[in-house]
């Protein structure tokens, strides 16, 4: 369906998602919470908040990886979004930083295929059209840079996302 091979989109829940790496929109804690993040602790079961626990938490717009336990998912890479303020504090810069972040992780650990939600696009509030034009741009720009990942799928949760990253994909 997708032109480039590299690049795939998929509608519905991450944790049901068979791929090296899915990615978590965390929080600076990493201690879990809501939304995606919730529901990734839930199927991946305690052994992934006792790994967090160590890590000591993450600065926005970086991310760190663990194990995925319970998950169908090898890995699960943290990263943490940008809370949107109204597009005053440079939340494109931190947004783009957390793609940059999470790929680079990715690629260090040989990962050939990383699935992300919409970071930030939930209760931190980013707009969705603005997150997935930037999901997009910084996935395609590492892609062409690097072997690893081999595949990034861009999992979208509900209709609205799924066109909006269809027409951003289709072109
Ligand atoms: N699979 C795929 N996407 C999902 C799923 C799922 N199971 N559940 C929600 N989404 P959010 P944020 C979508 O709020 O905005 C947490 O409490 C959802 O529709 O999970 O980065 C953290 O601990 C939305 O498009 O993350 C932080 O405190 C996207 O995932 C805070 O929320 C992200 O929504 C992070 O906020």
């Amino acid at each position: 369906m997708m032109k480039n091979k590299r690049v795939e989109l998929v509608k519905g829940d991450i944790t049901s998602l068979e791929v090296d790496a899915i990615v978590n929109a965390a929080n600076s804690s990493l201690l879990g919470g809501g939304g995606v993040d919730g529901a990734i602790h839930k199927a991946a079961g305690p052994e992934l908040y006792k790994e967090c626990e160590g890590l000591k938490g993450c600065a926005t717009g970086e991310a760190k990886i663990t194990r995925g336990y319970g998950l169908k998912a090898k890995h699960v890479i943290h990263t943490v979004g940008p809370v949107w303020y109204g597009g005053y504090r440079d939340e494109h810069v931190t947004l783009a930083s957390c793609y940059q972040a999470s790929l680079s992780i990715a690629k260090k650990n040989k990962i050939k295929t990383i699935a992300f939600p919409g970071i930030s696009t939930g209760v931190y509030g980013f707009p969705k059209d603005l997150a997935a034009l930037i999901a997009v741009n910084e996935s395609n720009r590492f892609l062409k840079k690097n072997a690893y990942p081999e595949k990034v799928i861009f999992v979208a949760y509900d209709d609205e996302s799924y066109e909006t990253y269809r027409k951003l994909l289709d072109q």
